[in-house]
């Protein structure tokens, strides 16, 4: 096996690199974009095949290399399926199993907090906690929909209850720290040690951070894998249309197919009548080269991926009891976004079934 830990100046972000030397496949978790070159070299001084290139969650401080990787060696991009990053391959959940090599594993652990779609990959011994749990602190919770309760049941309960020694690798250190382990954060973490839910939200909304200076790039062109947002959009489509069924993680269809137990869709003619009628906030969760190119009108344009980020810059999605209409191309994104809304504790919200092409047919 061959395992780095590498390092980013720039953003102090860790990308770590896993190699099976005998069956050649190796995977990336978190790669940076200014890295690609030494990326390209380890895999081709090693003859290697890179089978995924794995994220911890929708970096808000540098751009990943992911996009690239799969441009340039065919790896397959994963990240979680509430970080609205539709355009990688493999839209993670909790449980799911990365194989690589001749018997190797990566177990996906779902550590939301830092953002909804914070995971940790755990690989043997190895935990890579990307921002949910830092060495002596954990990431931030002040942005992308973050949440100090639900960051602290992520570390207590999930991480914490890890056997003691295995080793914690993060996502970043600003102090010069590389890896820790376990025991070593249940009992020193200066954040969470002896910390109570309510001690460690209080830590939490105090920290007064400066935003990270690449967050307004950063953020967007993550969504898309960190390439061309229309090349990501179309490798996006064509992997809704084919699905594999041999694959252990989880389609976007059965994705859209859980939510659709939660959320109400409604026909076209039966939004039309309601906007015709009664106050409605109309929100088009699609991309924005998508919406220039015809959308019902007086829609806010809000693309699913942006929606935790940008939403509090939208006043007219200020009142949580508002009724909302939301729809996409064929109402599949539109339905996820109704799912985030809710969760977010917007009490009416509607989706058009079927998007803006049965609208378009049907209105
Ligand atoms: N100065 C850094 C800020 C980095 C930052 O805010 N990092 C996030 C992770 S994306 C964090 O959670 N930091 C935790 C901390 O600084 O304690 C930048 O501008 O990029
Ligand atoms: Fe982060």
């Amino acid at each position: 096996m061959l395992f780095k830990q590498l390092f980013d100046k720039e953003s102090c972000t860790y990308t770590y690199f896993i190699a099976d030397l005998d069956a050649k496949e190796a995977v990336f978790i978190d790669p940076v974009d200014t890295q690609i070159d030494t990326y390209l070299d380890l895999l081709k001084e090693n003859d290697l095949t890179l089978k995924y290139s794995l994220e911890t969650h929708v970096h808000a401080d540098h751009v990943t290399a992911s996009g690239q990787l799969r441009q340039k060696v065919g790896a397959k991009t994963a990240v979680s399926s509430l970080c609205g990053a539709d355009s990688a391959d493999i839209q993670i959940k909790d449980g799911d199993v990365f194989e690589f090599g001749k018997s190797e594993t990566i177990k996906v652990i779902s550590t939301p907090g830092h953002t909804p779609g914070s995971t940790s990959f755990l690989w043997r011994d190895r935990i890579f906690t990307g921002d949910a749990l830092l060495v002596n602190g954990c990431g931030r919770t002040d942005f992308q929909g973050g949440s100090a309760e639900d960051q602290y049941d992520s570390i207590t309960q999930r991480l914490f209850t890890l056997p003691d020694d295995t080793i914690v690798y993060p996502g970043h250190d600003y102090n010069g720290r590389w890896i820790s382990n376990i025991a070593q954060e249940q009992t020193s973490n200066s954040r969470l040690a002896g910390k109570t839910k309510a001690e460690f939200v209080e830590i939490m909304e105090n920290l007064n951070l400066p935003k990270p200076k690449l967050i307004d790039m950063a953020v967007p062109a993550n969504r898309y894998c960190g390439i061309d947002e229309e090349q990501a959009s179309q490798a996006a489509e064509q992997r809704v249309e084919g699905s594999d069924p041999k694959r252990q993680t989880s389609s976007m269809e059965e994705l859209v197919n859980q939510v659709l137990q939660n959320i109400t869709e409604i026909h076209p003619t039966k939004a039309q009548d309601i906007i015709s009628n009664s106050e409605v906030v109309i929100v088009d969760v699609r991309e924005e080269h998508e919406f220039n190119k015809g959308n019902i009108d007086n829609s806010i344009l809000l693309p699913r991926g942006l929606i935790e980020f940008k939403i509090n810059t939208i006043p007219e999605l200020s009142d949580k009891s508002a009724t909302i209409i939301v729809y996409c191309h064929s109402g599949k994104r539109a339905a996820l976004s109704a799912d985030t809304l809710q969760k977010m504790g917007y009490t009416n919200v509607l989706s058009i079934a079927g998007g803006y092409e049965a609208w378009k047919q049907n209105v």
